[in-house]
């Protein structure tokens, strides 16, 4: 098996990810911080296509300027010395106590007018690194209680925020466009725009909604109880997949961010299965946190991990789609059928009346999905045929 990672599969990680100190709400670091540097150096060395990064990542909260263009200047060397890119990048909008309340829809309109001047200095660094995609997470972005909040008026200033940022983007003629991250809660009780459907109907309402798309987390949905393929398949659908971010996570609970496929691993699966068959081509961006227990080594093992993860699936996935054993079982659960569209050429609703249509006959035909199934998880579980 091939599952060395190479520069070509578009493998990314966040800074954050690695150089997580394994701070919880309950315990202090495990890990000491990690120079954005070696970061970028130890994953190029494991085949990663590039890094990731919140502004703060890469420039600590109140650093001076001239601190500012010397940690610039160290990783813009690093990325150069390793080829490593910088396909995407983000704003911490989260950590200082200022954004308690949110960012750009916090109640406070001096928070919200500085909130916007955070991201659109980091856009700057981020064009200038080459990204193409800048990650909006709104974590803070939300309420514990529905009396501190109106709903309906957050959403006004989060769409507001969306269109002035639109407009810096085109008036500079920045070739940049966004991706918003859905999650339904943590750290807020409850965090607007919570899947990736809500998302997407919210783009609809944007002045310029061919600059903004969606940047699923596996885990983010899967928090919310929901199907993460399905949800894949509806941003590929409407043309907003514009990032993903891989990680596992064990059904509604914390978000685990484990490692990719260490969750719901039949679901990482078809999830690899669906990207491969529609081409999805963005970076395949892993937004993990190695285990609290994990020291150095363990941090370096679990990025192996998620990379390895991958590959693995994607060649099951292309195995049980070759296997003829499947092709004969999609065959008969009438999978080819459903791309059938339901009018033939010409025909309207007036024609879908058959006469001759057996509804009891129909009703007693099996759809052969359990054999289907079980051949997707010998598959999975590289059981011999
Ligand atoms: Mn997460």
């Amino acid at each position: 098996m091939a599952l060395e990672a190479k520069p070509s599969d578009k493998f990314t990680f966040g800074l954050w990810t690695v150089g997580w100190q394994a701070r919880d709400p309950f315990g202090d670091a495990t890990r000491a911080a990690l120079d954005p540097v070696r970061t970028v150096n130890e994953l190029a060395s494991r085949g990663a296509y590039g890094v990731t990064f919140h502004d703060d990542d890469l420039i600590p909260f109140g650093s001076s300027d001239a601190d500012r263009a010397q940690h610039i200047a160290k990783f813009k060397k690093a990325l150069a010395d390793t080829g490593m890119k910088v396909p995407m990048a983000t704003t911490n909008l989260f950590t200082h106590p200022v954004f308690k309340d949110g960012a750009l829809t916090s109640n406070d309109r001096d928070i919200r007018r500085y909130a916007l001047t955070k991201v659109m200095r980091n856009i700057e660094l981020a064009v200038d690194l080459g990204a193409e995609i800048y990650v909006c997470w709104g974590g803070r972005e939300g309420a514990e209680s529905d009396a501190a909040k109106d709903a309906y008026v957050a959403l006004e200033r989060y769409r507001e925020g969306f269109n002035i940022l639109s407009q810096f983007v085109l008036d500079n003629g920045y070739n940049i466009k966004f991706a918003i991250e859905p999650k339904p809660n943590e750290p807020r009780g409850d965090i607007f725009l919570p899947t990736i459907g809500h998302a997407i109907a919210f783009i609809d309402s944007l002045d310029h909604p061919e600059l903004v798309g969606v940047n699923p987390e596996v885990g983010h949905e899967q928090m919310a109880g929901l199907n993460f393929v399905h949800g894949i398949a509806q941003a590929l659908f409407h043309k907003k997949l514009f990032h993903i971010d891989l990680n596992g996570q064990h059904g509604p609970k914390y978000d685990q961010d484990l490692v990719f496929g260490h969750g719901d691993l039949k679901s990482a699966f078809f999830l690899v299965d669906l990207l491969e068959r529609y081409k999805y081509d963005g970076p395949k961006h892993f937004d993990y946190k190695p285990a609290r227990t994990e020291d150095d080594k363990g941090v370096w093992a679990s990025a192996s991990a998620n990379m390895r993860t991958y590959l693995a699936l994607k060649e099951r996935a292309i195995a049980f789609r070759n296997d003829p054993r499947v092709i004969a079982a999609m065959k008969e659960s009438r999978i080819d059928q459903l791309a059938v569209p339901t009018l033939a050429a010409g025909e309207s609703w007036k024609d879908l009346a058959n006469p001759s249509f057996d509804v009891d006959t129909a009703g007693e035909r099996g759809m052969g999905y359990e054999a289907l199934d079980q051949l997707a998880i010998e598959h999975l579980m590289g059981v011999k045929a």
